[in-house]
């Protein structure tokens, strides 16, 4: 095959859909019945929005926004269609696992090692990632009184390189395969000589587009904290959760390049015959395992630290208490973004280097459970002799400390190197980094979905069903990944697509009925936004502070107007908003008004996600000149963009009056609803103050 044909790689038989008819096997029907789910889909997809006509208002009020409270509900949008594939495909992994005791199971292992390493890239990369990006899209600006992010056209452009990254990873299901080396895409096993195929290069080109996304919206972040809070908010007045912004910023600033890197590197040792890391000509494995932790631990905290900010906010608001120890949760936050740069060894404890190497690294990881530590006991110290309302994002936090607590301690376990070399390869490995990774990140984006849900979209998910959901999850969690420790130690390896140890199966099937647990409560939280929706007038909350919040995104209506703030707060302290429910009258006119400049909508992040996906895959399949085609195409459109008079808005001051001043006397004058009456219909959006802890 010439390497400039006209099709690449391409050829008629790299199509998933009907592998199962050219070759009836379980294993194919799996293959082809994914592929065929995603097609359907997308299909069901289009139909839908011809048949409401929604093509215009998405295109107009959604794809061309700017505004960060669209963009980052849009990155949750991704993560959640992205997560209903990793969730799937976990379950399936583990309906292989409990049938493949001496060496059968259903899938075959190149299909099995497509789907680890397809579920750990996805939920990694393309569920974990956008729904922390997407949360602090929509949460920072409004938590710091700010108008929008520094550069909104730029986040704009994030969500587009996101999208085809994980656009690419969807297209590798139908057309073509993945790669098998896991989520981290080892050398040598991804080199050119051992994995030819298509599947290394979806990986690499999918990590890289959205990598570059990443970086662009970690710089975005900490340029907004770092210069446009409110009058008078000093670092020290933010909320927690901004604060986990500011130190997850600044880790993916510093992280994210040197995945970029090794990845592009990998590419030059697969397209142009470099030999970075190959096991000849000078080259050498050890320096992507290097580069990559060196990004992949600290991502490891890239992904916890907005989940600590969400549990400070509600621990706190669902106390109806001030945060216990806010500077040193603070203090915590930065020192874990720091230690989790020196710690990344611990990843190849067993790949020899010598024993004062590992035992260095081996303790600057155990130094990490300090100001971990110092976070849990803070959020209990803040809970003790709370007004605790055992709400939806309650049960997410006590889920949180019970099993976090072990995937931490386990971590510490692991952290010791002549241990590490016992387990690592076995499935206490994966054990660990599920129980950190779900009750923490997990957990902690779903109550913060919760949470926050209601400022959105203007009105409350169902408690009862959130409630069913959280259990569902933590129960669901606590069957699948608890009984791997145990396997762990009785030897069963990780990534082994079977096993002769007859003692694994009965385990094997616990975890089994774990995933299905897990699937249901992924069904059940669909099932929670689909009854939300269908009784969203019961639910509304116009007012905008349903859990009496003691934040400033709570100070707006809900959903909040565009401009977020038609006069950015006054802020002298911490917990700005309880402070003014407290001590004034919160919802008073303001005397005057300014007219608000906000930046145009803009195409540009779209024909960005289009021309990267096509990019992509382009490069995947060796399409050599359409890949010259857009390389070229998106420089002139970033050129073409520059030259065109800069586009604003503005909403003259006559509307910002009109639409404040309707939202502030109607909440001036609606009844104040009492924590107990919280999830009932009469609660409006207007807290009642009356018998609140003091601030
Ligand atoms: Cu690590």
């Amino acid at each position: 095959m010439s390497t400039w044909s006209l099709t690449g790689r391409l050829s008629p038989d790299v199509v998933t859909l009907f592998d199962v008819f050219k070759d009836p096997s379980i294993n194919n029907a799996v293959v082809s019945g994914a592929a065929s789910t995603e097609v359907i889909g997308i299909l069901v997809a289009v139909a839908l929005l011809t048949r409401y006509r929604l093509w215009k208002p998405l295109w107009e009020k959604w794809l061309t926004s700017v505004d960060h409270k669209k963009i980052g509900i849009m990155y949750i949008v991704l993560g959640l269609v992205m997560m209903s594939r990793g969730v799937i495909e976990g379950a399936v992994m583990r309906a292989h696992q409990t049938t493949s005791l001496g060496g059968n199971g259903i899938l075959s292992a190149h299909h099995f090692a497509e789907l680890f390493s397809t579920h750990g890239t996805i939920m990694i990369f393309f569920v974990a990632m956008p729904f922390i990006i997407g949360l602090i899209n929509y949460l920072v600006p409004l938590q710091i009184g700010a108008r929008d992010m520094a550069f909104p056209l730029m986040n704009q452009i994030s969500l587009g390189l996101t999208t085809a990254g994980a656009a690419l990873v969807m297209i590798s299901l139908v057309i073509g395969e993945f790669e098998t080396g896991g989520w981290t895409a080892y050398p040598s096993f991804t080199a050119k000589a051992f994995s030819p195929g298509v599947g290394p290069d979806y990986w690499i080109w999918a990590i890289a587009i959205s990598g570059v996304g990443t970086l662009l919206s970690g710089i975005n972040f900490a340029v907004t904290i770092y210069k446009l809070r409110a009058p008078g908010m000093r670092l020290l007045y933010m909320p927690l959760f901004t604060w986990t912004t500011l130190c997850t910023s600044i880790l993916i600033i510093f992280s994210m390049p040197a995945l970029t890197v090794a990845v592009l590197m990998l590419a030059l040792d697969r397209y142009l015959d470099f030999h970075f890391f190959t096991n000849d000509l000078g080259g050498n494995m050890m320096n992507y395992a290097n580069l990559f932790w060196m990004f992949g631990h600290p991502e490891v905290y890239v992904l916890i630290l907005p989940a600590y900010g969400v549990f400070s906010e509600t621990s706190a608001t669902f106390a109806g208490k001030r945060l216990y120890g806010y500077k040193s949760l603070v203090v915590a936050t930065m020192c874990i973004a720091v230690l989790s740069f020196t710690v990344w060894l611990h990843h190849f404890f067993t790949m020899g280097q010598s024993a004062t190497v590992n035992a260095a690294f081996g303790v600057a990881t155990m130094l990490i459970a300090i100001p971990t530590g110092v976070k849990v006991y803070n959020w209990l110290a803040t809970l003790f002799r709370g007004r605790i309302r055992l709400t939806v994002p309650i049960i997410y936090l006590t889920s949180f400390f019970i099993l976090f607590v072990i995937g931490g301690l386990s971590g510490i376990v692991l952290a010791n190197p002549t241990i590490d070399y016992q387990v690592h390869n076995s499935l206490f490995l994966v054990a660990h980094f599920h129980n950190v990774l779900l009750p923490g990140l997990l957990f902690g984006m779903l109550s913060g979905i919760h949470y926050w849900f209601p400022k959105a979209f203007g009105f409350r998910l169902d408690e009862k069903l959130g409630k069913i959901t959280a259990l569902l999850w933590a129960i669901g969690f606590s069957v699948t990944f608890l009984p791997l420790y145990g396997l762990g130690l009785m030897g069963m390896p990780r990534r082994s697509p079977s096993y002769y140890n007859a003692e694994f199966e009965p385990w094997m099937i616990l975890t089994g009925f774990g995933a299905l647990c897990l699937v249901s409560a992924m069904l059940m939280l669909f099932a929670t936004f689909w009854v939300s929706i269908k009784n969203r007038h019961t639910l509304a909350v116009p007012h905008g502070d349903p859990w009496n919040g003691r934040t400033l995104e709570w100070w707006t209506p809900s959903p909040p107007d565009e401009w977020n703030f038609a006069h950015p707060p006054q802020i002298s302290g911490i917990d700005a908003f309880a402070y003014a429910k407290e001590s004034g009258a919160p919802y008073n006119v303001p005397s005057q008004y300014h007219e608000i400049v906000l930046p145009a909508p803009s195409s540009l992040g779209f024909i960005f996600m289009c021309l990267f996906t096509l990019l992509g895959f382009a490069l995947t399949w060796w399409i050599y000149w359409l890949a010259l085609l857009c390389g070229l195409a998106i420089p002139v459109v970033l050129i073409w963009h520059s030259f065109r008079a800069e586009k604003c808005q503005v909403i003259s001051a006559a509307t910002v009056r009109q639409k404040d001043s309707a939202w502030r006397n109607q909440t001036q004058s609606a009844p104040g609803i009492k924590r107990d009456l919280e999830s009932t219909a009469s609660n409006k959006g207007k807290a009642s103050t009356e018998g609140a802890v003091s601030v």
